[in-house]
């Protein structure tokens, strides 16, 4: 572990990991710090704001994809693997980056996007010329002779359809994602090859690991059934971890992650419970850890993409939800955390109370949550700030080809737009894609130029430097959260056990280790709560509360977090 003062006694029987141990803070280029003016974020900008990142406390940081792209996806449609969007630098610059997290003590987690490319990367560009180019079986292709391929689903896609015909060969590619994203073909060794050596290129410079996109999609049948009618929507269950998906983590694992110090985590869609061991048990040699999607659609409705249930997310279900999340790698494997990401709304929005008044408490009770759980956090840069959604009302302020293509798709089918355009304040992925709050000037000082996504107006008063300046900010709750954290070993490994489990309006647990116990106490209302933990507060020291008068006894204050030691 990089700089920080642990307690080291007693953890003979827990096998540490400087991965477990980290809080993960993720970059998002696109709008995290813009240093040349083009509206866009860069490597530069980040590069400008690394000791900020190091006077957060986080060990790691995860970028998202700066490959090499058309853009279409914000990265996730990859042209050249070994090389960097133009609009975010060069590889100088990328080395630069590294080298300053590194200086600091930080890690840098890549992102691999490998279940698909973009449609210019140079092989699928060789792949679609002929039916006979040595590319042709990097990708997914089904001759048109056949007939039309059965119907899959796919995401961004206008007409949802996941085959695109190509007239070109007369016959149809498959496109999981953006018809400009198609998959490639992983039951091809050259393929697997191909990916490896990438990795390993990167791994070479001295990157720290990746996160794996979709990766439980590289494995497909490559028969492709038509979906059976049990289907209903529920289109990942087809199409995650196919037949071979662990074999090839395996041999990712062997030829390349087992050979240097790096960690891994799968965006792990599709993935259950039932499911998670064999990703992440150490003896399976596949992955480290991954992050499951049940926490973020519950409130959800299922089978229906981002349409939100009425009536919101009962606490029960979120509670039990997350304590059954930590049963499963109570012995073997290990979880991670998290409420935000780019592809989520903000933290605060969806799971707290953005009103003004509910805001920061609010946010400081959810990063409460994340910091004491029994799993590596992965915190989404922005909601140490307490940034909240932007709310669009009109579809063309929107820039995410997923919110752009469901509105198409709507339109087209005669779907209901303004439910939509309402469901989307709440969901849509570009309410957390805002550019990064660093002051009170223009446009945030994210950029001296015309911002790609608009900025939230209320970075008059939610932005870094003021929040800097107030030790009772959200951004300063984070930072001295993180240093309690850091200074026990309670928090990453101790037993956790909930507390008062039917509790409507109260998430209540302790972490236990080497006879030191916390309590975790969580008020996830905007209304007085009593809980009853049968613990003697009185007795107890006050690690951290969110409220500067804390209640200091089983009365909760709305929305008060309050962690105790023994
Ligand atoms: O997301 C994969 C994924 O499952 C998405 O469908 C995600 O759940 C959805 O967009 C949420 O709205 C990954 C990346 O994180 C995402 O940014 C990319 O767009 C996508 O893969 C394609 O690479």
């Amino acid at each position: 572990m990089t700089a920080v003062t642990q307690d080291t006694t007693h953890t003979d029987s827990i096998q540490r990991k400087w991965w477990k141990e980290a809080v993960v803070y993720q970059v998002y280029p696109m709008s995290f710090k813009d240093a040349d003016g083009d509206g866009i974020g860069d490597l530069k900008g980040i590069i400008s704001k690394l000791d900020y990142i190091k006077s957060l406390g986080v060990d790691v940081v995860w970028l998202n994809p700066v490959y090499q792209s058309p853009n279409r996806d914000n990265g996730y449609d990859i042209s050249n693997y070994e090389a960097i969007m133009s609009r975010f630098g060069t590889m100088a610059d990328f080395d630069s980056l590294l080298a300053g997290l590194h200086r600091r003590g930080l890690k840098l987690v890549m992102d691999l996007v490998v279940n698909h490319t973009s449609d210019q990367h140079p092989w699928f560009v060789q792949s679609r010329s002929s039916r006979s180019n040595p590319y042709r079986n990097f990708y997914h292709w089904w001759d048109a002779e056949r007939g039309k391929p059965a119907h899959r689903y796919s995401f961004f896609d206008v007409n949802n359809e996941a085959w695109k015909y190509d007239s070109l060969t007369h016959a149809y590619y498959l496109h999981y994602f953006g018809d400009f994203q198609p998959d490639l073909n992983w039951e091809n060794p050259q393929v697997r090859d191909s990916i490896f050596q990438m990795m390993r290129f990167w791994l070479d410079k001295g990157v720290d690991g990746f996160r794996m996109d979709v990766i439980p999609f590289i494995s497909k049948d490559t028969t492709f059934p038509p979906l059976p009618p049990q289907y209903n929507g529920d289109f990942v269950k087809y199409y995650a971890n196919g037949p071979h998906l662990h074999e090839y983590l395996r041999d990712m694992n062997r030829d390349v992650l087992s050979r240097y110090d790096c960690m891994s985590v799968a965006e792990g869609i599709g993935v259950t419970t039932a499911t998670a061991h064999d990703f992440v048990d150490a003896d399976r040699h596949e992955l480290n850890m991954l992050y499951h999607f049940e926490g973020v659609s519950l409130g959800m409705v299922p089978g229906k993409f981002k349409e939100v249930q009425p009536g919101g997310v009962r606490l029960v279900d979120f509670k039990n939800l997350y304590s059954k999340w930590d049963s499963v790698f109570e012995q073997k494997g290990w979880g991670t955390v998290y409420l935000g990401n780019h592809d989520q709304p903000r933290m605060v929005t969806r799971w707290g109370n953005d009103d003004p008044q509910w805001r920061a408490l609010s946010s400081k009770m959810l990063t409460t949550f994340l910091l004491t759980m029994r799993a590596t956090p992965y915190y989404y840069a922005g909601d140490e700030l307490g940034m909240t959604n932007i709310k669009f009302n009109r579809i063309s302020d929107y820039r995410d080809v997923e919110s752009l293509n469901m509105y198409d798709h709507l339109k087209k089918t005669g779907g209901n737009l303004q439910e939509f355009l309402r469901d989307q304040k709440i969901t849509a992925r570009d309410n957390g894609r805002t550019p990064f709050q660093w002051n009170n000037s223009r446009n945030a000082g994210f950029t001296t130029g015309t911002p790609w996504l608009r900025v939230n107006p209320n970075y008059l008063t939610i932005n870094a430097e003021t929040e800097g300046k107030d030790s009772t900010s959200c951004l300063n709750y984070f930072r001295k959260l993180i240093q309690i954290r850091k200074q026990r070993l309670v928090f990453v490994y101790g037993k956790y056990t909930e507390l008062d489990k039917d509790n409507p309006s109260v998430y209540a647990y302790t972490r236990e280790l080497d006879g030191k116990t916390i309590l975790v106490l969580l008020n996830f209302t905007a209304n007085t709560a009593e809980v009853n933990v049968g613990n003697d507060l009185a007795h107890a020291s006050l690690l951290i509360d969110n409220y500067p008068h804390p209640s200091r006894t089983n009365l909760l204050q709305p929305y008060e977090a309050a962690v105790y030691e023994w």
